[in-house]
C-alpha cells in the first residue's frame, strides 16, 4: 500500500517534471500562465498568455504576458505586454487573448469586462511591435453581444479576409475589415448542431453540444480546423473541420481528453519550421489548479485523411530546433527548466528572475560552445550581506562546476553588479545550469538579470 503511494507520488512528480531533467512541460515555471495564443513571425514563436495570480482561488487575471522561442525548448519571458488597463473602458478580467500580425502591425484581441455595463466585451489593441506597447485605437469595445463575449480567435485567410470567432456558450463569427479594428457585415451565431460539435451528455439545456468555449481557427492543406474547449467541465479539447472558414462545421472528435488538474483547457495551434504544435494549459505546476494554470505544448500529427491524432499531456517537446548561442547577452529569464524561481520585472532592467530558496536553479538546453569559452559574466545581486553564491554547472544541477560566484550585496533589485569569473575551457554542446545557494537566508535569496560566456582575453 505504502509502496503504491510512493510510486504514485513519483509518477505525479515526473508528470510535473519535478526532478526530471527531460521535462519541458509546463513551458513556463516562473509564474502561472493560461490560455496560450501562439503567433509565428519572422522564424520565432511569440506565445501570448493570460496570467493567473499566485494563490488565486478564482480567475484573478489582470495582464497578458509574452514568451518567445526559436528552438521550442528555451523560452524567453518578455514580461507584461498589455493589461485590462490598456482599455480605459474596462474594469478587469484579462482573459484569453490572441495576437495576429497584418502588414507589420500587431492586433491584440482581448476579452475584458466593461466598466460601462459590467458585462464581458471584446476589445482590440494595436502595436507596431509584437512586444508592444499596445494601445486601444477605438476607445470602446469591438463587439459586445447578448452574452458570453470571451475567447476571441482571429485568422487571416489566404484571400486576405480576416475572420473573428468567439464566445461561450454561444459561438459567434464575424468578418473583419482590412483595418482589423472594425467588423465587415453582421455577426452570425453558429448553429450548435451535433453534426458540427458532437453530443453532450448530462445537463444540455443551454449547451446541447460539446462546444464550450476557446475557439481557435487554423487552416492546413485547404481544410479549416476549428479547435475548441469542450464540456462538460472538466473540459477536454475537441475540434471540427470545414471546407470553408465559415462552416458548415463537421465534428472531428476529441483532440485532447480531460486531464491535468485544471477544469478548463484552451487550445492554440501553429505550424513552425515544418512541424505543427498544439499549446494548451493544465494545473501541472506545484500549487497548480483551475485558477493557477500553466501552459504546455505537444507536437501534433495528422492522419492521411487530415484528422488530428488525439494527444495526451506529456513531458513536452524533446527535439530542440537549434542550439543556443552563449556568446551574446542571454537574459536570465531565457529558461528551459527551473525550480523555485520567480520572474519579476522593473523599470531598471525589465524582466529578471529571483531565486526563492537555497538550491533553486534555472537551466538552458543545448548551448553550443563551438569556439570555446573560458570566462563567464553575469549581472546579479542580492540584499543579503554574505553567503549567497551562484554556481554555473554543465549538464545537471550537480554536473561539472565551472565557477561559484559570490553574489555581491547590491541592496535591491533596482541595483545590480556585473561580475566575471574565469572558468575551465568549455567546448561542444552542453546544458547549462545556474544553481543559487544560500544557507538559512529568508525570502528572495538573489536576483539574476543576464549572462554570457567569452574567451578570457575578450572583454565580455
Ligand atoms: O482564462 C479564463 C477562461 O478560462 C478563458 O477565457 C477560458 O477559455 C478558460 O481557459
Amino acid at each position: 500500500m505504502m509502496m503504491n503511494k510512493n510510486l504514485k507520488l513519483l509518477g505525479g512528480l515526473l508528470l510535473l517534471g519535478i526532478g526530471n531533467a527531460l521535462a519541458q512541460n509546463p513551458i513556463v515555471q516562473t509564474m502561472y500562465t493560461a490560455d496560450p495564443a501562439p503567433m509565428v513571425y519572422n522564424d520565432k514563436i511569440y506565445l501570448y498568455t493570460s496570467h493567473d495570480e499566485d494563490n488565486a482561488t478564482w480567475f484573478v487575471m489582470d495582464d497578458w504576458k509574452l514568451y518567445t522561442t526559436e528552438d521550442m525548448i528555451n523560452w524567453t519571458d518578455h514580461g507584461v505586454v498589455a493589461s485590462y488597463k490598456t482599455f480605459h473602458w474596462a474594469k478587469g478580467d484579462a482573459w484569453a487573448i490572441q495576437v495576429v500580425e497584418r502588414d507589420g502591425k500587431f492586433y491584440l484581441y482581448a476579452p475584458i469586462t466593461s466598466a460601462i455595463n459590467n458585462r464581458p466585451a471584446i476589445g482590440v489593441a494595436v502595436s507596431d511591435s509584437p512586444y508592444g506597447p499596445f494601445y486601444d485605437p477605438l476607445g470602446h469595445p469591438l463587439v459586445q453581444t447578448k452574452e458570453g463575449d470571451i475567447d476571441p480567435t482571429v485568422f487571416i485567410d489566404d484571400d486576405g479576409q480576416a475572420h473573428l470567432y468567439w464566445g461561450n456558450p454561444f459561438l459567434y463569427h464575424a468578418k473583419l475589415n482590412k483595418d482589423m479594428i472594425s467588423l465587415s457585415g453582421k455577426i452570425t451565431e453558429i448553429p450548435m448542431t451535433s453534426e458540427a460539435f458532437g453530443v453532450r451528455e448530462g445537463n444540455v439545456e443551454k449547451r446541447p453540444t460539446l462546444y464550450e468555449e476557446a475557439p481557435w481557427l487554423y487552416k492546413r492543406e485547404g481544410l479549416y480546423y476549428l479547435l475548441w474547449g469542450g464540456g462538460p467541465i472538466p473540459e477536454h479539447l475537441g475540434y471540427s473541420t470545414s471546407e470553408s472558414p465559415i462552416g458548415p462545421w463537421k465534428y472531428g472528435g476529441t483532440l485532447m481528453p480531460t486531464e491535468g488538474r485544471s477544469f478548463t483547457n484552451h487550445p492554440g495551434i501553429i505550424d513552425f519550421k515544418g512541424k505543427t504544435y498544439l499549446f494548451y494549459h493544465n494545473g501541472a505546476l506545484p500549487g497548480g489548479s483551475g485558477f493557477t494554470r500553466s501552459v504546455a505544448v505537444e507536437e501534433v500529427e495528422f492522419t492521411a485523411e487530415g484528422a488530428i491524432k488525439p494527444l495526451k499531456m506529456t513531458q513536452g517537446i524533446t527535439e530542440q530546433l537549434k542550439p543556443l548561442n552563449p556568446y551574446q547577452k542571454v537574459e536570465a529569464e531565457t529558461i528551459a527548466w527551473s525550480e523555485h524561481v520567480k520572474a519579476k520585472q522593473n523599470a531598471e532592467v525589465g524582466v529578471f528572475v529571483q531565486a526563492m530558496q537555497d538550491g533553486a536553479y534555472t537551466s538552458v538546453k543545448e548551448v553550443d560552445f563551438a569556439t570555446g569559452a573560458s570566462k563567464f559574466t553575469a549581472r546579479i545581486g542580492t540584499t543579503h550581506n554574505t553567503g549567497v553564491t551562484m554556481e554555473v554547472r554543465l549538464d545537471g544541477i550537480e554536473g561539472q562546476l565551472l565557477t561559484t560566484m559570490e553574489v555581491p550585496r547590491t541592496g535591491g533589485d533596482n541595483r545590480w553588479a556585473l561580475v566575471s569569473s574565469d572558468i575551465p575551457e568549455v567546448s561542444g554542446k552542453h546544458d547549462v545550469y545556474f544553481v543559487f545557494k544560500a544557507k538559512s537566508k529568508p525570502g528572495v535569496i538573489m536576483y539574476f538579470d543576464y549572462w554570457m560566456f567569452s574567451k578570457q582575453n575578450q572583454d565580455g
